[in-house]
Order: structure tokens, then sequence, then C-alpha cells
């Protein structure tokens, strides 16, 4: 049997995404906070006022604040062994700014963490995931300014000074390479001052969002160097969104096409994590994108003594490129490309492709040697409430069965996989469209894209057969 015994099944969410309760017990507006629903024809916008009458619907999402127990309960009976959430930044310090953290922010996590433990569930948690206080882009233009280096310091330590005892594993930055494309400008850097307007029509700046990037390195660095030295029982591990490329052609130059989308997409910001160091292709990327990165003195000593120990990623699709301008485009997330003929997509657009992922821990184990988690993966879809509340989602359980098979796979090639935590394992909020209907979770949430409904919990089909993998420890899926 493949799966090594204490692997960690389990599930994935962020706080922006689920928890609601946006402005309650002293929390400050995120990024996500100034973010309006969007449908499959309107992309989402990003407000600098709220708008009479607009849902944000990160403002109540599911209402995980107050459902928190019901919902660490479910997961308990499909047997979850880890649960990977984030801390919103913005319950701590609402503005990013203060010199004293919100108690009353902690403490819902204290409940949270020991809710989890109380089951027997390994918490995983992410420091940053995509929700920026708003006042730091505001003020700072985001990640752009190398101060956020020393409010984020100031935030990760005061999570690990509090939970470091019963929390072992820690990611620094959610999905930390989407920096290398436009739309990580909003999500991930917060480099968007005073920008209003849809997704779509985000400026670009690329020599900024590599400088904001740089500077988010060396936070995650030196706070991964500071806990390995304060609190050696801890683990710290970085998150990588995981797009893998295919040339779509054997010719030399979609080869090469292939090779920089890899480098560039996937390696760029994981070789710094991993191996402490810009990858010797990084000059001259530099100096061919038109950027300057200004670092200070031990910036560079900093990234090679704050190695992560774990690597993680989050695996939806692959994608294909190619040189031909005419190919025929396919959408995704982030990715983009030409339509691969081989694979299916998702009601999104996202081509299914699990023996990428098989291909996609074969080269990160090959290069970096390290343990690592998917923490991320499965099909955002359409879900039917059924009137006697059941929900059947055979194309899910499809999907994951998929893509447990081939973790199989790169587990019998040698690959040293800890764990598997597929996203969005409790119906939550979409990042990229801002929708409700987009829907992950093995438990399906009673709440609309308008933002009605009763957010009452019921399982779905995958619910009782996830809980049968668990069980099985892989064996039966
Ligand atoms: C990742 C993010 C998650 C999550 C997931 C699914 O990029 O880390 O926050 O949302 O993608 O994406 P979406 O919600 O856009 O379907």
């Amino acid at each position: 049997m493949p799966f090594p015994k204490d692997f960690y099944w389990g599930g994935a969410t962020a706080a922006n995404q689920l928890e609601g309760a946006w402005d309650v017990d002293g929390k400050g507006a995120s990024v996500p906070d100034h973010c309006t629903t969007g449908s499959a024809n309107a992309p989402k916008r990003v407000t600098e006022i709220f708008e009479e009458g607009t849902v944000y619907p990160s403002h109540d999402a599911i209402d995980h604040y107050h459902h928190y127990k019901e919902d660490i309960a479910l997961f308990a009976q499909m047997g979850f062994k880890m649960y990977r959430f984030s801390v919103a930044w913005t319950r701590i310090y609402p503005t990013g700014e203060e010199n004293e953290p919100n108690e009353k922010g902690l403490e819902f996590y204290d409940r949270l963490i020991d809710e989890c433990l109380k089951y027997g569930i390994e918490p995983m948690i992410t420091i940053s995931h995509y929700e920026l206080p708003y006042v730091l882009v505001e003020k700072y233009n985001g990640w752009a300014d190398r101060r956020l280096i020393d409010l984020f310091e100031k935030f990760a330590r005061t999570l690990i000074n509090r939970w470091h005892d019963k929390v072992k594993y820690w990611l620094t930055f959610n999905e930390i390479n989407t920096a290398t494309q436009p739309m990580g400008a909003l999500v991930s850097l917060g480099t968007v001052k005073g920008f209003t307007g849809t997704i779509n029509e985000l400026p670009d700046d690329k020599p900024t969002r590599y400088q904001a990037l740089h500077n988010q390195l060396v936070a995650s660095a030196k706070l991964v160097k500071w806990a390995h030295e304060t609190y050696p029982s801890i683990q710290m591990g970085n998150m990588i969104c995981f797009i893998t490329y295919y040339p779509y052609s054997c010719r030399p130059e979609d080869m090469l096409l292939f090779q920089n989308r890899m480098r560039e997409m996937n390696w760029y910001a994981s070789d710094v994590m991993v191996r402490g160091e810009y990858p010797a292709w990084g000059k001259r990327y530099w100096k061919e994108n038109g950027i300057e990165l200004q670092m200070e003195e031990g910036d560079l000593e900093i990234l090679k003594e704050g190695t992560v120990d774990f690597y993680t990623l989050s695996y939806y699709m692959s994608s294909t490129v190619s040189q031909d301008a005419n190919a025929a485009q396919s959408s995704g997330n982030m990715a983009g490309g030409v339509t691969n003929p081989y694979l299916p997509s998702s009601d999104w657009g996202w081509q299914i492709d699990p023996k990428g992922l098989r291909f996609t821990l074969n080269e990160i184990y090959d290069r970096y040697r390290i343990p690592i988690f998917i923490t991320e993966n499965g099909l955002g879809a359409y879900d039917t409430l059924e009137a006697d509340h059941s929900i059947h989602d055979p194309y899910r359980i499809d999907y994951l069965r998929d893509h447990i098979a081939q973790m199989e796979e790169a587990i019998e090639d040698g690959v040293d996989l800890r764990g598997y935590t597929p996203w969005g394992c409790i119906d939550l909020v979409s990042a990229s469209s801002g929708q409700m209907a987009k829907r992950y979770g093995m438990i399906y949430v009673d709440k609309n894209d308008d933002g009605t409904g009763t957010n009452a919990r019921y399982p779905k089909d995958s619910f009782e057969w996830y809980r049968q993998v668990i069980a099985s420890n892989g064996e039966k899926h």
C-alpha cells in the first residue's frame, strides 16, 4: 500500500473565503473585503468605497466565524488528520500598523485550533493567504514598500509565539509565485494603490511586481530563520501555485517556451525558498524584463539562511504553450495558454490533468528532495441541491479519485509525499471569480452569489466517499 501510515489526509481553506464576520470583534478591512462578486460573464470588481446594494462576498462568506464548531465536527466525521487554514491579518492587526494585537481576534483562532486538536486534527496554518490589510495598499502600495517586511514579521511572530506548541506546520505566503503573473499584484502583493475597476482592467507593472516579490521572499526567509532559531520543533513550508506547462509541439521554439514558463511560474520563487538563492538565469531574465531589484545589505544572506523544511503546492490543472499566435486559447487560473486537445476542461475552463500531477510531484522531488504536501487540489463545479438536501457530485469524486491514483503512482516512484488537503473541503467564496456558485466542497453550504441562503451545511456524496478514502488510508478510492 503506497500511502504511508501517518499520511495527512484533510482539507484546506482560507480565512477571507469562509469566515465572514468581516468587521466583527475589531477586524479591519482586507483587500478581498473590497472585492465584489463576479459571474461567468462579468469579472469581479475592486471598489474603494463600499457601494450600497453590492455584494462583497467575503463580508459574510459562509459565516464560519460563528459555525466553526459545526464545520470542524464535520471534518472530523470525514476523518481528517490535517486541516489547513489561514489567519486573517486584519483580525489580529486591523490596519497592519497597530503595536498591540487584537486579543479578540487571537481568541477566535485559540478556539479554532483547540477544536481541531480535540478531534486529533493537526492544524497547518497559512500565515498570509491573499488578504493584505487594505490600509497597507492605500498607504504603501502593498509589498512594493519594504516596510511591509517588518509589519509582516510582527504579525507572523505574534501567531507563532502564541501557537508554536499547538501548531507544528506553518506556511509563510499562499501561492507566493502568483506575483510573477499580473493577477498577483491584486491577490498577493497588494500593489494596486488607488485601483478600482474589474480585475481584467488591472494595470500591469512587472518591475514593481518583482520588487514586491523580492520583499516577500526576504520577509519569508527572515521569518523561517527566526522560527528555526526560536522554536526548533516547528516546521516551515512554502506554498506554490504550481502550473505544469506542456510544449504544444516538438518544435524547439515550443520546448524553450515551455522551459521559460516553468522557470518563471514555478521555479523562480521556489528556488529561492528551497535552495536559498535566485536561479542562475535570473540576471538575464531581470535585464530583459526591465527589472532592477533594489536589495539591501544582508538580503542574500537572509535568503540563504531561511530555507524551508518542506514544499507545498496547489495543483488544479496543466497549461500548454505554443509559439503559434493562432493556436486556440484556453482560459484558466492565471495560467492561460492554448487548448490541450487531450484534456477535458472544468466549467471554468481549467484543463483537468491528473497525470500531470504525477509528473509535477516527480519534478519537484527530483529537484529539491524535501517532503511535499499537496495543500490544494479540487474541482470547482456547479452543484444541485436536491429537495431532500442530497447533492450528487460524481464529477468531483472522479476528479479527486483520479488525482489520488496519480499521487499513489508518484509515491511508488519514490516521491516523499506527506499529505493531501484538497481545496475548499467546505463550499466557500471563489478567489478568482468571487462566486459561491463555483463550489469545491464535500460539504454543501446553502449560500448563493446574491448573498441569500440559510448557511445550512449538507454533506454531498463526495463526503461519504472521502470518508472511506481516509478510513482505508487511500486504498479505497
Ligand atoms: C488558489 C487559491 C485559493 C483558491 C483556489 C481555487 O489559487 O490559493 O484561495 O481559491 O485557488 O481558486 P478559485 O477559488 O478561483 O476557483
